[in-house]
C-alpha cells in the first residue's frame, strides 16, 4: 500500500522555538532536556484538544471535498486546531494543490493518505464507487494513538461548531450516528433482518456523518466482518456499506441529535415527504431541525454543483467562494459539458455517488 503523507501541520514546531528562546544562554543539555520534556507535553495536549476529521474523497469530490473543509473551518472557535485526513481514491496533484491552498494551515494540519483500489473485491452497483466503502478503513489507516475520529461525507456543509459534536461522550458506543430520514427502521433496509435476529423497529442510520470510537473498531476488528459481508455475492445489497454496518453495527451505535445529519432532499416533493417524516417521529421540534440544521447533507444524486436549479446552491457557493475554486459555478456550459458524454456513456461515472 502506498502511502501518500501531505503533512502541512508547523505548529507543533513553532510552539516549541518560542518556549524555548530565552533560554538560549543555559547549557545545551538543559535545552535539550526541556525540549523533550515540551514536546511530550505538547503531544498529549494535541491528542485531546484538537478534532480529527477524515473524508473519502476522488477526483470528482477534490472541490466538494474543499467546501466542506472550509465550512467546518468557518464555524470553529478561532483558537480551535483541526486536524484533517483525506482518504485520496484518486485526486490528482493538481487537484490536492488546490485543496490545500483552500484550508488555513495555521488551524489545521492537511493529511492525504492514498487508498486507491483497496477494496476492489467488493461488487459494486450503478450508483456507488469502490470509495463508498472506504470509510471502513478508518480504523486501521489513521495513526493508532488517535482515539476518536469524525467521519463525513463531502456533499454535506457543516453549519454549526464541530467541537460541539466532538465532545459528545461517546461511552462504550462503537459510533455515534444519525437515523435516515427516509429509510428510518431495520426492516426498511435490511433484507436479511430475521436472520440477524435484529428488531425490525430498530433504528437505521445515516452513514453520512459518523462519530468513530477508533479504539471499539480496532479492539474487535469489527471493519473485517463488515467488509466480508460486503464481498459476499448477494441477491439484493440495499445501501452497500450503510446496509453493512447497519446490520452488523445495530446494537453498537448511539442515535444523535437529528440536526447534526440534516439529509436534504432537491425536489420539492421529495423534501415535503421527508418534513413530513421527521414531524411523526419529533414532532414540533421538526421544524428546527429542518431549518437550523447543524449539518446539512444533501442525499440525492442531483447535488448543488450538479444541479442547475439547485434550491441551495446559493449557500454552496457561499462556502465555495472560500476555497480555491472561488468563482466557480455550474453554468449553462458545464451543464452542456457534463451532459454531452452522459449521452453516449453506457455506465456514467458522474451518476455515482461517494
Ligand atoms: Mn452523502
Amino acid at each position: 500500500m502506498e502511502n501518500r503523507w501531505v503533512n502541512l501541520g508547523n505548529m507543533r514546531q513553532n510552539t516549541i522555538c518560542k518556549a524555548v528562546l530565552p533560554l538560549n544562554s543555559l547549557c545545551r543539555l538543559f535545552q535539550e532536556t526541556l525540549l523533550k520534556v515540551l514536546k511530550v507535553m505538547i503531544h498529549n495536549h494535541d491528542n485531546e484538544n484538537i478534532i480529527t476529521v477524515v473524508f473519502v474523497a476522488d477526483n470528482n469530490y477534490a472541490m466538494p471535498v474543499a467546501v466542506t473543509a472550509c465550512s467546518i473551518l468557518k464555524h470553529l472557535p478561532p483558537d480551535q486546531k483541526l486536524n484533517l485526513y483525506i482518504l485520496d481514491a484518486g485526486i490528482t496533484s493538481k487537484n490536492i494543490e488546490k485543496i490545500i491552498k483552500s484550508i488555513d494551515l495555521s488551524r489545521c494540519e492537511v493529511n492525504f493518505i492514498s487508498t486507491k483500489a483497496q477494496l476492489t473485491e467488493i461488487p459494486l452497483s450503478d450508483h456507488f464507487t469502490e470509495a463508498i466503502f472506504h470509510r471502513l478503513l478508518i480504523p486501521q489507516l489513521l495513526p493508532q494513538d488517535l482515539h476518536k475520529a469524525i467521519y463525513l461525507d463531502c456533499d454535506l456543509l457543516v453549519l454549526k461548531d464541530l467541537s460541539m459534536l466532538w465532545n459528545i461522550d461517546m461511552g462504550d458506543n462503537y459510533f455515534l450516528a444519525v437515523q435516515d430520514f427516509t429509510i428510518r427502521t431495520i426492516s426498511k433496509g435490511v433484507k436479511d433482518y430475521q436472520l440477524f435476529e435484529i428488531p425490525p423497529d430498530h433504528s437505521y442510520f445515516n452513514s453520512g456523518v459518523l462519530v468513530f470510537n477508533l479504539d471499539k473498531w480496532r479492539e474487535s476488528d469489527i471493519a473485517t466482518s463488515v467488509i466480508d459481508y460486503l464481498r459476499k455475492p448477494r441477491e439484493v445489497q440495499l445501501f452497500g456499506n450503510q446496509e453493512a454496518m447497519n446490520t452488523l453495527l445495530w446494537n453498537k451505535w448511539q442515535e444523535l441529535d437529528p440536526k447534526w445529519n440534516r439529509q436534504f432532499k432537491t425536489g420539492l416533493e421529495e423534501e415535503q415527504e421527508n418534513i413530513d417524516a421527521l414531524t411523526e417521529r419529533y414532532g414540533d421540534y421538526s421544524e428546527d431541525i429542518a431549518k437550523n440544521p447543524y449539518i446539512i447533507h444533501f442525499i440525492q444524486d442531483t447535488k448543488p454543483w450538479q444541479y442547475y436549479r439547485h434550491p441551495m446552491k446559493k449557500l454552496f457557493y457561499e462556502y465555495l467562494d472560500m476555497t480555491a475554486w472561488s468563482g466557480w459555478r455550474y453554468d449553462v456550459w458545464k451543464v452542456l459539458l457534463r451532459k454531452l458524454p452522459r449521452i453516449f456513456a453506457k455506465n456514467p461515472q458522474s451518476k455515482k455517488n461517494i
